[in-house]
Formats: C-alpha cells, structure tokens, sequence
C-alpha cells in the first residue's frame, strides 16, 4: 500500500526529539510538594498503561556467590563475607522446574541472575539452554549475567532473550563510592550491546544507599536519557546485608522511595517501573503509594536472589486488596 494513503488514514505526528532530562529538572520533581508529584505521576501513568495492572517477574538465582566484583552493597561480591556461599551453575532442569513453578504461581516473566562479573564462554551455552527452555514454557525471559561482549548478545538474542537486566545501580557521580572493579562506561557499554542486538532493555538502580538527592535525580535523569529508555526499569531499596560494606547505612525515608517511583514514572512514561528489592522490609501501605506513584511490576516469590521477598500469598492478598491483578506484557 502506498505510505502516503496510510497516512492520510491515520496521520503520522511528526516524531518529537525525546525530551532530554538535566540533573537539576529531575532534581526539581522530586522536590514538588508530595500530592503534586504523585498527581502528575498518575496522569502520566494513566495515560499510558492500566493503572491496576501489575507485570509479575519471578527471579532465580542461576549461580550464587564468589563474584570478582566488590559491589558495596552486594551479599554475593567475594569481597565480602556476608555467608553466602559460592555455588555452581543450577542445571537446566532445575532451572525449568522453579520456571514453570512461578508461571503456575501466575508469573509472566521469569529473570535469571548469575553472580558473574561477565559470563564465560561455557557459561554461555549453559544460559543459551535455559532461555530456549523457559522461552519453550511460553514465559518472557530475562537475564542478569553481568558484562556481556557483541557475541554474547547476538547469542542471547538468538536463543530468544527478551529482556536484558543490566543496573546503572547509581549516578557516575556516586558509582565510584560503591564499585571500584568497573566504571559505570562498562555498564553503559553493555546497556548499547543489549539494546543493538534488538533485546528489550531493562536498566535501574538502588537507592537508599546514602546518596544524596542530587546523585538520586543523577540516576533517574542517567536512564531517563538513555534513547531510546529502557523499557523496565527496577528501582531497588537497598538490601541491608550483614558483611556488606553497607550494611548500616541509615534507612531511606519511605516516602522518599516513593517519590523515586514517581519520578522515574514522570519521566519515563512508557516504561515498565518496577518496585524491586526491599519490598519485604515496605509496609502494605507505602507498597500502596509506590503504584500510586506508578509503579506497574514487581518481583514476585519468596526469594531475590539471596535475600527474602514477599510471600506469593501476601502479594495476591495485597493485589487483591489494592483492586489491582496481573497484567501480561505484549510486546
Ligand atoms: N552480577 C550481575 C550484575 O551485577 O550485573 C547480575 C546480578 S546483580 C545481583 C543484579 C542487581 O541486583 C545489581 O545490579 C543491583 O542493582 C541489585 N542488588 C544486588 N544486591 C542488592 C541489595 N543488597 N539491595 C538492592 N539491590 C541489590
Ligand atoms: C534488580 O534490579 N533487582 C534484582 C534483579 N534486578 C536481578 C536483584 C535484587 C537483589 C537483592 C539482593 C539479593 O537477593 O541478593
Ligand atoms: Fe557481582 Fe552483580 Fe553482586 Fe556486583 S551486583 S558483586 S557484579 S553479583
């Protein structure tokens, strides 16, 4: 068919240059007035998705602990001894049988992580077969594996990978008080792999971790500015793990996580906001402001990786509380 009667039928906008967020603009949404920032929030929210849908993710940690990298908060980095073991790689069945116990759970996606700085080439056929087997299940797929090279996305994307988690953790400003065995371009680099070799791109951080409001709004206007955004973007509350060099940093007042989710949603309004790690220690009701606020997913089952999460039934009952149920993403 000819392009021009297509769009005479439904006119094509002409597409706007994506807005690009400056550090003190991030920094001003989160500090407008709270009802403010959660009204503009819902708008934003409601013009886009249903607000009483809820993407479901179940993670499996795939191997656990002894990693070469000394990530501050992290109970798996050898670096610190937090008592979590250094295990080997799950087997593909294993895996495959926690997978179709999250989707009978009701998950939609089921997110592989592996306490690797970058996965080996053996590593990689391992992962290969168990993203084709979840894939098999009918389930989306996502991975988090660390650094990956051009071969390694190619591969994932072949094997049918739809989302690649891969955290910016912080803003460039802070990264360098957290991590020191990468720099924050390595992570950028792996994100652009991802997003060439045409996986969904899933891309937040943590907060909470004694950065300041401007290093927060530095994270947020980080991805918001990435083009394009990623489509998923998990916003973690900082897990306190005894061993790890954060382990008494002061807590995040509540409210001022809900005011992340917020304007992560303001200011990336197509993407899926996941309200991640710490929802085991969030009372039912700021879990209520934060998809007030817009948050849309969330990890579902009893276990991040190493640490606790919400019981399957305590979210069901909350869901159900909030009027809110799952919702399958399309893509
Ligand atoms: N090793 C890979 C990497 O770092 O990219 C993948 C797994 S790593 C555990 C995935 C993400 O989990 C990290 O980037 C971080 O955002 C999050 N995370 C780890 N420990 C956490 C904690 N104690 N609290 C909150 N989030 C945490
Ligand atoms: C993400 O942003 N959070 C998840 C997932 N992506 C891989 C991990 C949270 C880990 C919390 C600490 C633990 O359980 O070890
Ligand atoms: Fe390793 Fe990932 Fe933990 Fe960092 S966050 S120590 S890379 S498992």
């Amino acid at each position: 068919m000819n392009t021009q009667v297509i769009e005479f039928i439904r006119p094509v906008k002409p597409s706007a240059a994506p807005q690009r967020w400056s550090v003190p603009d991030v920094e001003a949404l989160f500090n407008l007035p709270f009802a403010d920032l959660l009204y503009r929030a819902q708008q934003v929210h409601r013009e886009r998705f249903d607000p009483n849908a809820v993407q479901l993710s179940t993670l499996l940690s795939i191997k656990t602990g002894g990693c070469s990298e000394d990530c501050g908060y992290c109970p798996q980095s050898a670096f610190h001894n937090t008592g979590v073991e250094n295990r080997k790689m799950l087997e593909v069945s294993e895996v495959v049988k926690a997978a179709k116990a999250a989707q009978d759970n009701g998950a939609n996606r089921f997110c592989m992580g592996a306490a690797w700085r970058e996965p080996s080439e053996g590593d990689m056929e391992a992962v290969v077969e168990m993203v084709k087997a979840v894939r098999g299940l009918g389930m989306e797929t996502c991975a988090t594996l660390g650094m990956l090279n051009d071969a390694q996305t190619a591969q994932l994307q072949a094997a049918g990978l739809d989302y690649y988690n891969h955290n910016l953790d912080t803003s460039p400003e802070f990264y360098g008080d957290i991590i020191s065995t990468r720099d924050y371009q390595d992570r950028l680099d792996t994100l652009e792999r991802v997003r060439n070799a045409g996986m969904h791109v899933c891309s937040g951080g943590i907060v909470g971790m004694g950065e300041n409001l401007t290093q927060r709004a530095g994270l947020v206007a980080q991805l918001a500015n990435m083009e394009p955004y990623p489509e998923s973007v998990p916003i973690n509350n900082l897990v306190k793990v005894e061993g790890t060099p954060l382990a008494d940093t002061p807590d995040l007042d509540p409210l001022d996580f809900v005011r992340t989710i917020a304007v992560a949603r303001i200011t990336m309004p197509s993407a899926r906001v996941r309200l991640s790690a710490g929802r085991q220690q969030m009372s039912d009701a700021v879990q209520a402001l934060c998809f007030l606020a817009g948050a849309n997913s969330i990890f579902y089952g009893e276990q991040l990786l190493t640490t606790g999460n919400p019981e399957a039934e305590r979210d069901r009952a909350l869901l159900d509380k909030l009027g809110m149920y799952p919702f399958a993403d399309k893509h």
